[in-house]
């Protein structure tokens, strides 16, 4: 059995960025239902025993096959969201962007700040359909942008997460109804970048 993590934040501590209604029914409802869908897994195939959900997604291919679609799809909706609400804080501190060699290194990647915030918001604009917009560090210790369908993570690939971003509609048409290019614009200001400094950190002690 696994269970529903709370948020790290209260439902309404993002607004006006991202309404209450918003983050209650997609953590309460949508997250709730992938908890629900690796539950129902589990007791179907009670042989398969998942210590630590984040190993079993690294390592997706070892999954019985039976059952591996599954584990990606729901498996990988507790896991994504759960870091989803580690890259929004209502901490202004921790919105602002000090200075630390991540920004550099961004800048190396990307030419620049602006230049990386166009990039992904256009990847996450452009994802057809449900999926993510990520951040990634690769095994070359060099950032790159990528967009994953539906409940699929980098982690699965070999790639470390920074950032990430929910494009499913879920994520904001209450509030922004079709207009994914004004949540996304928004979401920029509500960033947890001490979070990501602290993920890049720990990426690169490894
Ligand atoms: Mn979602």
């Amino acid at each position: 059995m696994i269970i529903l993590q709370p948020l790290p934040y209260t439902y309404g501590a993002l607004e006006p960025f991202i309404s209450g209604k918003i983050m209650e029914l997609h953590h309460a409802k949508h997250q709730q239902a992938y908890v629900d869908g690796v539950n129902a897994i589990l007791q179907k195939e009670p042989s398969f025993v998942i210590n630590s959900l984040e190993n079993t997604i690294i390592n997706l291919n070892t999954v019985p096959e039976s059952i591996r679609t599954a584990i990606r799809n729901h498996g990988g909706g507790v896991i994504n969201h759960t870091f989803f609400w580690n890259c929004m804080t209502p901490d202004q501190q921790k919105r602002r962007r000090i200075g630390h060699p991540l920004f550099e290194t961004i800048d190396t990647c990307f030419g620049s700040f602006d230049g990386f915030k166009e990039q992904f918001s256009t990847a996450a604009r452009t994802v057809f359909g449900s999926g993510w917009a990520w951040l990634c560090l690769n095994h070359q210790g060099a950032l790159i942008i990528i967009t994953t369908p539906n409940q699929d993570s980098p982690l699965s690939v070999s790639l470390t997460p920074l950032l990430g971003l929910d494009v499913w509609e879920h994520a904001y048409y209450l509030q922004y109804f079709n207009k994914r290019v004004d949540y996304i614009t928004s979401w920029w200001d509500i960033v947890n970048w001490a979070g990501v400094i602290e993920r890049y950190e720990m990426a690169l002690s490894r």
